[in-house]
């Protein structure tokens, strides 16, 4: 344990795909603009462990003109109260002034008052007679139907009604809205409207996707699951080796972890020898449960203006720009291709 010596660097994966803005990604967002006239108050959810990866800039190019709430889902799977934990939240709340910003766990009924609390304040409208609007917004897997089955169940003490999943793609439509808050006889109702997920149109590095797909916002099919728990594991070395030591001792090599997983679990496949794919799979099941640390991914700790340089490249430049590298990419491959076939 004393001479271990975590890898400071995850290395360049430069063939990892960076995209995943789907059809039905383009046609969600487009019908969630012609919408927005009726809308008194987005809540833009990000995933905690992620804080600037998770930042989707079309919401605000796109989506822009509303008061906004930006709330980071899933603080319980990337905080475990320490002091550390805490100042993230703070440079977090800073760097975002004066965007009001919030933290949230789905099954946390405090922290689902403290966001109807703030829908009652904001989604003021004018129109008594349908009440105010709600709408949530924000990548693939966020969370964005827990918090909608949490904030009716707190509010309205119904049960659930939007579907969840563990995987992206679950919500593919805009639903019908639905009451969180009833004002009863003299106050206003508050409505709340559900959308799907949207992922960014171009991930500005590998390492970013590989965070976005730890996170579930991409398919598990997208990315290999060994190169996943790979990634994970350089983090969990990050963080303290320890997390992982019911499987092995310290190691940098993602093969030995996942063979002692497979053997201690019993994930073999015919013959007995040790199935990665699987064990890599349950390895990130683990985490993403919170079993195996709660940390982030993304590093806040750097000064403001190291927060701010960071989220510009997480962010990657503006979405038009992104577009015309993706058509260049795009383009180079199919000269690519030519220039092979001739
Ligand atoms: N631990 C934890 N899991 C959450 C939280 N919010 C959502 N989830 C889980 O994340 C997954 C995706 O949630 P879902 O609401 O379907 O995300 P959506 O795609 O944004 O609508 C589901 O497995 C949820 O149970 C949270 O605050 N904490
Ligand atoms: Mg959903």
């Amino acid at each position: 344990m004393a001479s271990f010596v975590p890898r400071a660097a995850f290395p360049a994966l430069d063939s990892l795909p960076r995209s995943y803005f789907l059809g039905h990604h383009r046609a969600g967002l487009n019908k969630m603009k012609t919408l927005l006239s009726q809308i008194d108050l987005v809540i833009e959810c990000r995933d905690y462990r992620v804080p600037l990866t998770s930042r989707n800039p079309l919401f605000e190019e796109e989506l822009a003109g509303k008061k906004r709430l930006i709330l980071y889902t899933k603080q319980d799977l990337g905080s475990a109260g320490r002091p550390e934990d805490l100042r993230a939240e703070q440079t977090i709340q800073d760097v975002q002034k004066p965007t009001d910003v919030m933290f949230s766990n789905h099954k946390d009924k405090r922290s689902t008052r403290n966001i109807l609390n703030f829908a009652r304040d904001h989604a003021v409208t004018k129109d008594t007679i349908v009440g105010s609007r709600v709408m949530v917004v924000g990548m693939p897997n966020v969370g964005k139907s827990s918090l909608l089955n949490a904030l009716r169940s707190v509010g309205v003490q119904k049960g659930k009604v939007a579907s969840t999943g563990a995987q992206p793609g679950v919500t593919r439509k805009i639903g019908t809205t639905v009451k969180i808050i009833d004002g009863g006889p003299s106050g206003e109702d508050v409505y709340l409207l559900d959308t799907p997920g949207v992922f960014v149109p171009y991930v500005p590095n590998a390492e970013s996707m590989l965070k976005l797909a730890l996170c579930g916002s991409v398919k598990d099919t997208i990315i290999a699951p060994t190169t996943m728990a790979d990634y994970l594991l350089f983090h969990m070395n990050k963080q303290d080796p320890r997390i992982y030591q019911e499987y092995m001792s310290p190691t940098n090599e993602v093969w030995d972890l996942l063979e002692a997983v497979a053997n201690k679990t019993g994930r073999l496949q015919k013959g007995g020898s040790p199935d990665v794919e699987a064990s890599a799979l349950w390895l990130i099941q683990r985490w993403r449960s919170g079993h195996l640390g709660r940390f982030l991914l993304d590093d806040v700790h750097g000064d403001l203006e190291n927060l701010k340089d960071e989220h510009e490249r997480a962010i990657g430049t503006s979405a038009n720009q992104a577009w015309k590298q993706e058509k260049n990419i795009r383009r180079q491959r199919s000269r690519n291709i030519s220039v092979d076939r001739e």
